[in-house]
């Protein structure tokens, strides 16, 4: 019998969590993902020094190679996130034209430490047509920036929200993805 309790059905997106290496996309998949999230962390290695540009990224031991893939749910809303972090370095970004399939919304997560980094990120999703934000994780002893400040720097159309968040804090990546949600409800068509 089919049930007509919609209330059963979740509504389950897709969002990705992108941008340049080391932003901190691993840290925001793991800090709301509310199952163990799955992860593709590799080792840097001295091998890598010339291929991986570690200027800017403090102490960074491990790096993304395939994705990251995390849930987390809205209860009263009944809404279900399914949360892809793309790996950041260029040589693994053939990765995102696979991940990108069904996405209805991103993140672009930037790093005030190396700002334009996130450039590609940002092209990759404007050329797509995919809604996104841009979430500006604030590192510590990073140059802290206002909204419009990143908006002029980037040249981020007027329409992409533009905030602050901290990858590390649950509470704080909950809201960048509400935040996305309410955005990618208000731009689409019903
Ligand atoms: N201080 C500070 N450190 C952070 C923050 N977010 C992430 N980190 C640290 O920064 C480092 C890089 O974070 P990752 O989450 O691995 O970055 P990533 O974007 O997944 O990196 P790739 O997959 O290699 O591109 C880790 O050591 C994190 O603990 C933040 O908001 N503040
Ligand atoms: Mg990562």
């Amino acid at each position: 019998m089919v049930s007509n309790n919609s209330e059963a059905f979740p509504t389950a997106f897709k969002f990705l969590i992108a941008g340049g290496f080391g932003v901190g996309k691993t840290t925001f998949v793991r800090s709301v993902s509310e199952i163990e999230p799955l992860t593709t962390e590799e080792t840097l290695t001295i091998a890598s020094v010339g291929t991986d540009d570690l200027a800017g990224v403090g102490d960074k031991t491990t790096t993304t190679v395939a994705m990251d893939f995390g849930r987390i749910t809205f209860n009263p809303q009944n809404l279900v996130l399914f949360l892809f972090g793309t790996p950041g370095q260029e040589r693994f970004w053939f990765m995102w034209d696979d991940l990108v399939r069904g996405a209805l919304g991103a993140i672009v997560l930037a790093d005030t430490r190396r700002l334009e980094d996130c450039f590609a990120a940002v092209e990759f999703f404007e050329r797509r047509g995919i809604d996104f934000l841009v979430a500006v994780n604030e590192f510590d002893g990073g140059f802290r920036y206002q909204p419009e400040e990143v908006r002029e720097a980037l040249d981020i159309k007027r329409h992409v929200p533009i905030m602050m968040c901290d990858a590390r804090d649950k509470r704080s990546a909950a809201s960048m993805l509400i935040h996305l949600t309410e955005h990618v409800l208000a731009t689409r068509p019903a």
